[in-house]
């Protein structure tokens, strides 16, 4: 079946996530930076990957890692200068590498001159840059949680009205209703993109038009109550189309919306040709084991659910729009300790993982320390998280009693503070990362899991992650093709075909830690194995624990 997507750079891309503050410090002050990223770019190349997204890496104060800004047009000086920046991004356009900024647009730092004008009267020309509600008998203007606890309204005693933030009370929520504010940010995103830069990962896009009547939610599950009144509003397609119209069309640019509340039923709107984005990051896998209080709520998760939420999103865009695959970012705990299992199948639950990650269909986002299995890190008390919605997180638990043991075990199992820690260069100590003191503490079994033990080693994760993007590289089948899930009644067997006119390659996942036989109308579409994560098959008519393997039918 031919494909109906038109290839572009973006679909055939496999994109590595680079948090900068864990990265590599260039300066010795503890911090990652520029500097220290372009250092490693023959690492970043030696993957083969094509494109660097960048976290944020303008000016703020640092509330929640960068996603509070206070200049938009100024590079966070912990992390160098301008001139740094343009030096980075030269390094990687010779190294034929593309680059992704993210724009967070749907907030600023309170911090910013902005919201500094906007709170100092009601009738200042800056006070429609953002919300303000009168409240009533000293409570808030609605019931509305903000996604790092507390309510999303924030009372400022200079105007006695309140303000939104969905986050932290520290980002302000950004009014698009005024036509000013969003000719600020097209003016924005033309500054990037005459600089050279080749793609927008624009953050929580999908709730910068807001529902102004402001009612309550009627729920107190949070993720509905993102997808029914924070995500969706009424004017999002409207907003993405005149960004399209007014900045992006004019570039050769990739834009990728985070779209917490996004769903499959309407992903596709905000994805026409011409007129929307070109891809959305979805959340269906990731919110999985998120309970009703969120994510310091865990529930277990199964892969029943897994493989059901990669149908309807693969089968969503199948035909039209384009998808992306993640299994970790800065946001989420390290993959191998969340979907894999960390300690007697490490190595072959991480090569499984970045298997499924590299053969579905959609664009793969790699998070930086995945390539090498870096893993969840534990925390022995809540004051050494360094992630605001972790510590915020404590004191929602505490006003219910709940005990730091308690919390602390969600922290450890849920948080964000599990994909910050420096990225582990080196098996002895710091060094690999900071000749400081590094700005969070370094996982301890970086003595084990570091570059520099699997650089040389031929079967570790960091070389079966190469030769795996090398293997999408030579099959567009992998990129474009059909996803032809196969349905089987063995609970922890994930298997899926892909297929084109030319091409059709069945990929089998072992999601256990037991030996799984193998239906019999599987064996006999095993022919020649393009790669796997044991060495041989020890049994040609089952998988071994965690054996991930493809093969061409
Ligand atoms: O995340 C927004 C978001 O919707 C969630 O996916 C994310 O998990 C968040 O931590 C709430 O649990 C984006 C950024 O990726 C995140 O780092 C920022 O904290 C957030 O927006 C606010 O800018
Ligand atoms: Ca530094």
């Amino acid at each position: 079946m031919a494909s109906k997507h038109q290839p572009a750079w973006w679909k055939e891309a496999v994109v590595y996530q680079i948090y900068p503050r864990s990265f590599k410090d260039g300066n010795g002050d503890g911090v990652g930076d520029l500097k220290g990223i372009i250092e490693k770019l023959d690492y970043i190349q030696s993957l083969d990957v094509n494109a660097v997204w960048l976290n944020p890496i303008f000016k703020s104060p640092n509330d929640d890692g960068g996603y509070d800004i206070s200049d938009y047009y100024a590079i966070q000086p912990e992390f160098g200068t301008m001139a740094e920046f343009d030096q980075l991004l030269e390094g990687l356009h010779q190294r034929k590498l593309k680059l992704i900024i993210d724009l967070v647009l749907n907030h600023s730092s309170d911090e910013h001159p902005w919201f500094q004008e906007s709170k100092k009267s009601k009738d200042n020309p800056y006070r429609d840059y953002y919300f303000w509600r009168p409240g009533s008998n000293d409570l808030p203007p609605n019931n509305w949680p903000s996604f790092f606890g507390g309510s999303a309204w924030q009372l400022d005693k200079g105007t006695g009205e309140y303000y939104l933030h969905l986050f932290s009370k520290k980002q302000p929520d950004l009014n698009w209703e005024t036509p000013a504010l969003r000719q600020e940010f097209h003016n924005l995103m033309k500054f990037w993109l005459d600089k050279g830069v080749d793609g927008l990962r624009l953050d929580v896009i999908s709730a910068i038009s807001k529902q102004t009547d402001f009612s309550d939610t009627p729920t107190d599950d949070f993720n509905e109550t993102i997808r029914i009144k924070y995500a969706n509003g009424p004017r999002l397609k409207e907003f993405i189309k005149e960004a399209n119209e007014q900045v992006w069309s004019k570039y050769n640019v990739m834009t990728v919306g985070e779209g917490p509340g996004i769903t499959p039923q309407n992903a596709l709107e905000y994805l026409e040709e011409n007129e929307g984005l070109n891809m959305i990051f979805h959340f269906g896998h990731m919110y999985m084991d998120q309970g009703p209080g969120g994510r310091f709520d865990p529930i277990p998760w199964s892969l029943h659910d897994f493989k059901s939420i990669f149908k309807i999103w693969n089968d969503t865009f199948k035909e039209r729009g384009w998808g992306s695959v993640f299994l970790g970012n800065h946001d989420f705990p390290r993959m191998v300790s969340r979907w894999g299992n960390d300690k007697e199948y490490w190595s072959e639950s991480s090569k499984l993982l970045l298997t499924l990650l590299l053969t579905m269909p959609g664009t793969p986002f790699v998070f930086m320390g995945d390539e090498i299995g870096m893993t969840n890190i534990k925390l022995n008390s809540v004051s050494e998280s360094q992630d605001i919605e972790s510590q915020n997180g404590w004191r929602e638990a505490q006003k219910k009693g709940t005990s730091e043991k308690e919390f602390l075990k969600a922290m450890n199992y849920a948080g964000r503070d599990n994909a910050r820690t420096p990225f582990q260069w080196t098996h002895d100590g710091n060094r690999g990362f900071t000749s400081g003191t590094p700005w969070m503490q370094i996982n301890p079994n970086h003595t084990s899991i570091s570059v520099d033990i699997q650089e040389s080693a031929p079967d570790s994760i960091l070389n079966f992650f190469r030769a795996m993007v090398n293997l999408r590289k030579l099959h567009p089948v992998l990129s474009y093709g059909d996803y032809l899930p196969v349905e089987t009644k063995v609970a922890n067997l994930f298997l899926y075909f892909r297929e084109d006119k030319k091409e059709k390659m069945l990929i089998l996942l072992n999601f256990s830690n037991e030996l799984i036989n193998l239906p019999d109308d599987i064996i006999s579409h095993l022919t020649t194995r393009v790669i796997g994560n044991y060495y041989e098959r020890k049994t040609f008519k089952a998988l071994n624990p965690w054996e991930a393997c493809v093969y061409t039918c």
